[in-house]
Protein backbone atom coordinates (compact mmCIF):
# COMPACT_ATOMS: atom_id res chain seq x y z
CA UNK A 1 0.00 0.00 0.00
CA UNK A 2 1.49 3.42 -0.77
CA UNK A 3 1.65 6.69 1.41
CA UNK A 4 -0.69 8.07 -0.75
CA UNK A 5 -3.43 5.33 -0.49
CA UNK A 6 -3.26 5.13 2.99
CA UNK A 7 -3.71 9.13 3.24
CA UNK A 8 -6.37 8.97 1.12
CA UNK A 9 -8.04 5.82 3.63
CA UNK A 10 -7.45 8.18 6.37
CA UNK A 11 -8.90 11.06 5.11
CA UNK A 12 -12.10 8.92 3.93
CA UNK A 13 -12.59 7.74 7.23
CA UNK A 14 -12.26 10.78 9.06
CA UNK A 15 -14.97 12.82 6.45
CA UNK A 16 -17.33 9.41 7.39
CA UNK A 17 -16.62 9.87 11.29
CA UNK A 18 -17.69 13.87 10.41
CA UNK A 19 -20.38 13.10 8.69
CA UNK A 20 -21.46 10.77 11.21
CA UNK A 21 -21.13 13.24 14.56
CA UNK A 22 -22.90 16.22 12.74
CA UNK A 23 -25.95 13.79 11.76
CA UNK A 24 -26.06 12.56 15.52
CA UNK A 25 -26.09 15.74 16.70
CA UNK A 26 -28.52 17.62 14.38
CA UNK A 27 -31.07 14.74 15.80
CA UNK A 28 -29.83 15.57 19.44
CA UNK A 29 -32.66 17.86 21.29
CA UNK A 30 -30.38 16.52 24.29
CA UNK A 31 -32.51 17.59 27.57
CA UNK A 32 -34.38 20.02 25.54
CA UNK A 33 -37.59 19.12 23.52
CA UNK A 34 -37.85 19.08 19.73
CA UNK A 35 -38.70 22.12 17.99
CA UNK A 36 -42.65 22.91 17.84
CA UNK A 37 -44.07 21.25 14.70
CA UNK A 38 -47.70 22.64 14.88
CA UNK A 39 -48.82 20.89 18.28
CA UNK A 40 -52.20 22.03 19.22
CA UNK A 41 -51.22 23.99 22.97
CA UNK A 42 -54.47 25.78 22.91
CA UNK A 43 -57.92 23.91 22.78
CA UNK A 44 -61.07 25.26 22.67
CA UNK A 45 -64.48 23.85 23.42
CA UNK A 46 -67.90 25.98 22.09
CA UNK A 47 -70.57 24.50 24.24
CA UNK A 48 -74.20 26.43 25.50
CA UNK A 49 -73.08 29.23 23.26
CA UNK A 50 -69.72 30.00 24.59
CA UNK A 51 -66.07 29.54 24.24
CA UNK A 52 -64.49 27.76 26.79
CA UNK A 53 -61.99 28.46 28.22
CA UNK A 54 -62.80 32.24 26.83
CA UNK A 55 -58.87 33.36 26.83
CA UNK A 56 -56.47 30.94 25.74
CA UNK A 57 -52.04 32.21 25.91
CA UNK A 58 -49.83 30.40 23.56
CA UNK A 59 -46.85 31.15 22.14
CA UNK A 60 -46.19 32.62 18.41
CA UNK A 61 -46.03 29.59 16.21
CA UNK A 62 -48.77 27.57 18.07
CA UNK A 63 -51.64 26.61 17.19
CA UNK A 64 -55.27 26.92 18.81
CA UNK A 65 -58.00 24.51 17.39
CA UNK A 66 -61.35 24.85 18.41
CA UNK A 67 -64.34 22.26 18.97
CA UNK A 68 -67.50 22.68 18.23
CA UNK A 69 -69.78 20.75 20.78
CA UNK A 70 -73.32 22.46 19.72
CA UNK A 71 -75.79 21.36 18.17
CA UNK A 72 -75.70 24.59 15.75
CA UNK A 73 -72.82 26.02 14.09
CA UNK A 74 -70.26 28.53 14.89
CA UNK A 75 -67.52 30.94 13.48
CA UNK A 76 -64.32 31.82 14.74
CA UNK A 77 -64.15 35.18 13.83
CA UNK A 78 -61.68 38.15 14.16
CA UNK A 79 -63.42 41.40 16.14
CA UNK A 80 -60.96 43.41 14.00
CA UNK A 81 -58.65 41.87 11.35
CA UNK A 82 -58.67 38.98 9.20
CA UNK A 83 -56.80 36.62 11.43
CA UNK A 84 -59.34 34.63 12.51
CA UNK A 85 -62.22 34.09 9.67
CA UNK A 86 -63.30 30.16 9.79
CA UNK A 87 -66.52 29.32 7.91
CA UNK A 88 -69.28 27.95 10.12
CA UNK A 89 -68.48 24.54 11.44
CA UNK A 90 -70.91 22.09 13.01
CA UNK A 91 -71.06 19.39 15.63
CA UNK A 92 -67.96 17.56 16.09
CA UNK A 93 -66.14 19.76 13.70
CA UNK A 94 -63.25 21.79 14.34
CA UNK A 95 -61.14 24.93 13.20
CA UNK A 96 -57.72 25.17 13.75
CA UNK A 97 -55.54 28.04 12.68
CA UNK A 98 -52.01 28.85 13.85
CA UNK A 99 -50.43 31.91 14.97
CA UNK A 100 -47.12 33.40 13.51
CA UNK A 101 -47.37 37.19 15.16
CA UNK A 102 -47.57 38.36 18.46
CA UNK A 103 -50.52 39.72 19.70
CA UNK A 104 -53.65 39.89 21.24
CA UNK A 105 -56.47 38.34 18.94
CA UNK A 106 -60.32 38.63 20.12
CA UNK A 107 -63.04 37.10 18.34
CA UNK A 108 -66.33 36.08 18.21
CA UNK A 109 -69.07 33.96 16.22
CA UNK A 110 -70.95 35.79 13.40
CA UNK A 111 -74.10 34.44 13.83
CA UNK A 112 -73.85 34.74 17.89
CA UNK A 113 -71.72 38.00 18.39
CA UNK A 114 -72.55 37.93 22.05
CA UNK A 115 -70.00 34.70 21.69
CA UNK A 116 -66.64 36.01 22.47
CA UNK A 117 -63.24 35.05 23.18
CA UNK A 118 -59.79 35.89 23.30
CA UNK A 119 -56.25 34.40 21.96
CA UNK A 120 -53.13 36.12 23.43
CA UNK A 121 -49.96 35.36 21.52
CA UNK A 122 -47.00 35.93 23.28
CU1 LIG B 1 -72.16 30.77 17.24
Amino acid sequence: MTNLMKTAILLAVSVLAVFTMSGCSKNDYGSNPPPNNNTTPGSVTISNFSFSPTSVTINVGDKVKWTNNDDVSHTVTSNTGSELNSSLFSKGQTFEHTFTTAGTYTYHCTPHPTMTGTVVVK
